[in-house]
């Protein structure tokens, strides 16, 4: 009945370790392993905190985000977090298959190895704000406990251990294994060899061993990727959803009803954009969850009346509506990192005069839950452009992903030097003693949106037909406002378009020029001109370190008529 075909058991039971497939595939079951253990621990213990994987992202983007893409992105959108993530894992696993691949000659390196990665684990989360330290700590020895006894375990099966040193002459031994195990380690397998199901035990050898081996290895796997989903799922039941669903909005004492008459053309931008499709950037791979009862506004710093705010007091307080167009500093021209939406809120102004605002404070600096932070002149707040506390989006609850249960949004500054999310407290310090989170990482200090016109349609994608056609799209110069947009066909002249309505200076305009498309390619080009008079520049200039300048254009094809 004795296969001697299986490698790692070709020469009897346990005498000769298992290949190096064998340990690979191992060790990569028993990362999994652990990370599944991991993540079920930390959702388990901290549901509102990252699991370790997301520590770790976490930890990554903070060190790392500058100079990701040539410190060209102040941004940190969904698919980079997605991809993120994946990058973790298939790199933890990996690790773990090199780990294993150690292991089958010296088992010391696994427990090594799985201990390093737990310490990785638990370091991330207790840098992480929105970790707890001990459910890191928990989460990561378990995970490290988990793929090590799962490594151990899958080369015990597969015929690796128990090994006992003795026998091993019966097969030549490749020298680093004598040379490997730990005493105690040794001992250990000795005395498991006499006592536990020892190599004889496991029978009919081999096949057997194999077949036990890769079932064991694919319902540990199966099962690990089980945890995490489920792990996830607990921990995705964040406070914030039911919280936000609890919120009864005050009526505001201003409102900004929507223009009476948006632009109509098939493919513009409307003029409000709708939450769910409201451009998302931040660098939180896990989105602070808010217990109402015990979220608090801080007003603090260089002012003579600290004091904080509960969620309710903040919405007694009287609030404005006040549609304002916000920006990301990476958009690039042409880009989709913009939008427009009706902000209620309280005027920050009210905020700062109630603390009484101490000379020298030149900067208000936003502080978000998770340790983000952006700041931008004190006198911004006073000089009558919207700036808000704002907890609602379009007559809604903020949504949790734009900052519940509230953030600040101010008209003419880029996101990363104004609009913190998830905030939890406006400090007054000098300009000079604080840095937001991205100006270390190569952004400028100040952030005014630049003026900046986006062509909407036609898109390239498929060719026109030739007649009629509109050419439409957006343009904004927030606290400005725009007076004009301009489009032109290839080289001929510059043509005025028709504005739709805005709400003031502080919000984007819709625009649109009937065109005669005649047959052929033909480059489109628009630019806006602000309320000062000031036409947008054709120079271009990358995102970085103040946002994108130049023209935007878009190349389509017209049908033979
Ligand atoms: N807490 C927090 N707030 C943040 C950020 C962040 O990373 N963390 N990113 C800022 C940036 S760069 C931008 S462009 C805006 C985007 O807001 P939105 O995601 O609601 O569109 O949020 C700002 N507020
Ligand atoms: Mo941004």
């Amino acid at each position: 009945m004795h296969d001697r075909t299986a490698p790692w058991a070709s020469e009897g039971p346990g005498t000769v370790p298992p290949g190096p497939a064998v340990g690979a595939v191992a060790g990569l079951v028993a990362a999994a392993v652990a990370l599944g253990a991991g993540e079920l621990v930390s959702a388990a213990a901290d549901p509102g905190g990252p699991s370790l994987v997301r520590a770790v992202g976490s930890s990554f983007i903070d060190r790392f985000a500058a100079s990701l893409k040539d410190l060209a992105v102040a941004l940190f959108g969904t698919n980079d977090k997605a991809a993120l993530l994946v990058g973790i894992v298939v790199v933890s696993l990996a690790v773990g298959a090199v780990l294993g691949v150690a292991a089958v000659r010296r088992p010391w390196v696994a427990a090594v190895g799985f201990g390093a990665f737990g310490l990785v684990g638990a370091l991330a989360v207790r840098a992480d704000e929105l970790g707890s330290t001990g459910a890191g700590v928990l989460a990561s020895a378990v995970a490290a406990v988990a793929g090590v006894g799962t490594l151990y375990g899958l080369l015990w099966l597969a015929g690796a251990a128990p090994v006992v040193p003795r026998r091993r002459t019966v097969t030549p031994v490749p020298p680093d294994a004598r040379t490997g195990p730990s005493p105690d380690l040794e001992l250990e397998r000795t005395e498991r060899s006499r006592s536990g199901p020892g190599p004889d035990a496991r029978g009919p050898g081999g096949l057997v061993a194999r077949r036990a081996f890769l079932g064991t290895a694919a319902v540990l796997g199966a099962g690990a990727a089980g945890l995490a989903v489920f792990g996830r799922r607990l921990a995705g039941r964040g406070a914030s959803e039911a919280a936000r669903a609890q919120v009864v909005l005050p009526p505001p004492v201003s409102s900004q009803p929507p223009p009476a008459e948006p632009l109509q053309v098939r493919g513009i931008t409307p003029f409000v954009t709708p939450n769910d499709d409201f451009y998302r950037i931040d660098t939180a791979l896990t989105i602070p969850q808010v217990d109402l009862d015990s979220w608090r506004l801080e007003v603090r710093g260089m002012v003579d009346r600290p004091f904080s705010l509960t969620h309710a007091e903040l919405l007694a307080m009287e609030s404005v509506e006040q549609t304002v167009t916000i920006a990301c500093v990476s958009n690039e021209v042409g880009g989709d990192l913009v939008g427009n939406a009706v902000w209620q809120g309280v005027p920050l102004s009210a905020l700062l005069e109630r603390a009484g605002v101490q000379d020298g404070a030149g900067q208000v600096v936003g502080r978000s839950l998770d340790g983000w932070t952006g700041g931008f002149p004190t006198g911004l707040a006073g000089d009558g452009r919207p700036a808000l506390v704002a907890y609602a989006m379009n007559g809604e609850p903020l949504p949790v992903r734009h900052g519940f249960p509230a953030r600040l949004v101010v008209g003419g500054l880029y996101g990363y030097v104004s609009a913190t999310k998830w905030l939890s407290a406006i400090e007054l310090t000098p300009w000079d003693d604080v840095d937001g989170y991205w100006i270390p990482r190569g952004w400028a200090k100040e952030g005014p949106i630049k003026t900046q016109s986006r062509i909407d349609v036609p898109r390239s994608r498929r060719a026109l037909a030739p007649g009629p056609t509109p050419i439409a799209g957006v343009a904004w110069a927030p606290t400005r406002g725009i007076s004009k947009v301009e489009v032109r066909v290839d080289d001929g002249p510059w043509q005025e378009c028709r504005l739709g309505d805005s709400d003031g200076p502080d919000t984007w305009v819709q625009w649109m020029l009937a065109w005669d498309a005649t047959p052929g390619e033909h480059v489109i080009t628009v630019r806006a001109t602000d309320g000062d008079g000031r036409t947008q520049t054709a120079d271009t200039a990358p995102v970085a370190p103040d946002g994108a300048t130049g023209h935007h254009r878009r190349r389509v094809e017209v049908r033979p008529a």
